[in-house]
């Protein structure tokens, strides 16, 4: 059985702009394995969007706020000629051509607009309890349109009063895209966007402890922050990469030899931790958030303490007992596109045969 999907991309950043983080790849592989399964598919996102080889519809207007940067009670913003507004007008006008529509976006909008929908909307829930607002248009949606909400772990599931009305998708990605490398070099890597909710200073403390050298990956997002750690951390022994393409990415995360992750924050599932297990490369991070079900302590990784540094020296201590096939091994077995793709197709059908 073929559909017609529309998915709605998060509205504050273009695709390959990096500021959509994590839900760019999400998106962009559930989309390329729907095509391959010969769905149809259509995405719409901010304008500028990078599409290869993707159809992508491109709408103008303004970027939403990151709903990470405000507080538990702070108000919906919704700026003049909001891109989110945009890209649910144009929803609302071709919705008929399609059989479902996914949401990917953590917006209030979206979630409130559902009822007013013809057809099914299934929302992927990128992240965990962060605002009021958020929490109880989410559990609305839930109530009122049963096995719609789906959501990537366990842990950022029970962030939610309503966690037994998620669908728990876990993720997934293109593993011919990663190459496993058996022979990593002698440093370490730090991946992901450069923002304090990603606590890359701790990272940084580590490899200047350890004298381990340290690579680090991704979108500086907010500079003030990155010059402080730099300033506070002045002979740390860091080299900062860039925000590498996934190709050049996997190529050098794989010569490493562990992944430090340092959320400050409950991280739903992040993505650079599947591409790590994926090239091989051992996880080192808080027990915090979906690393929590991630990492299988002792044979793909450790769980440190939140927030102790000496926890990621410890651990560093212990990288060469894990066995970098079976890194490898748990990304195939949990995280291909085909496994994505049976658990979220299933999702799909069940929303669809209601
Ligand atoms: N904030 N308002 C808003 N909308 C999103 O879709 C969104 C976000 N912050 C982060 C984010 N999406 C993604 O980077 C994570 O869900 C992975």
């Amino acid at each position: 059985m073929h559909h017609k999907l529309l998915f709605m991309s998060t509205p504050i950043g273009s695709l390959g702009s990096g500021l959509g983080g994590g839900v760019e790849l999400t998106l962009s592989n559930i989309a390329k394995e729907m095509l391959r399964r010969g769905h149809e598919v259509k995405i719409v996102a901010p304008q500028r969007s990078i599409s290869n080889s993707l159809p992508i519809k491109e709408i103008p207007g303004e970027l939403q706020i990151p709903a990470q940067n405000q507080t538990r009670t702070d108000p919906i913003f919704i700026p003049k000629n909001s891109v989110l507004a945009n890209m649910w007008d144009y929803a609302r006008q071709v919705q008929a051509n399609y059989d479902l529509i996914i949401n990917f976006a953590y917006d209030w909008l979206p979630l409130y607009l559902t009822p007013f929908f013809n057809t099914p909307i299934a929302h992927l829930i990128s992240m965990g309890s962060l605002t009021d607002t958020m929490d109880h248009i989410i559990e609305q949606v839930a109530n009122q349109f049963p096995g719609t909400i789906g959501v990537h772990g366990k842990t950022q599931s029970a962030t939610f009063t309503f966690a037994d009305k998620c669908k728990c998708l876990v993720n997934g990605m293109d593993l011919s895209v990663y190459q496993f490398c058996s022979q990593p070099g002698s440093c370490l890597a730090w991946v992901g966007r450069i923002a304090p909710e990603k606590g890359i200073e701790d990272a940084v403390a580590a490899a200047k402890i350890t004298g381990i050298p340290l690579k680090i990956f991704g979108l500086i997002q907010d500079v003030p922050y990155w010059e402080k750690i730099c300033q506070d951390y002045p002979d740390a022994p860091i080299e900062y990469r860039g925000f590498l393409p996934t190709d050049e990415l996997q190529q050098e995360l794989g010569q490493c030899r562990g992944l430090l992750v340092t959320p400050r924050w409950i991280e739903a599932y992040p993505n650079v931790a599947l591409e790590s297990l994926a090239c091989g490369v051992p996880l080192i991070s808080y027990r915090r958030g979906g690393l929590a079900e991630i990492v299988q302590e002792g044979k793909t990784g450790f769980l440190v303490e939140p927030d102790s540094v000496e926890g990621l020296v410890e651990a560093i201590k212990h990288l060469d007992e894990i066995d970098r096939q079976a890194c490898r091994q748990q990304a195939e077995t949990l995280y291909s596109l085909e496994a994505m793709g049976d658990r979220t197709e299933e999702w799909f059908q069940k929303i669809l045969k209601k």
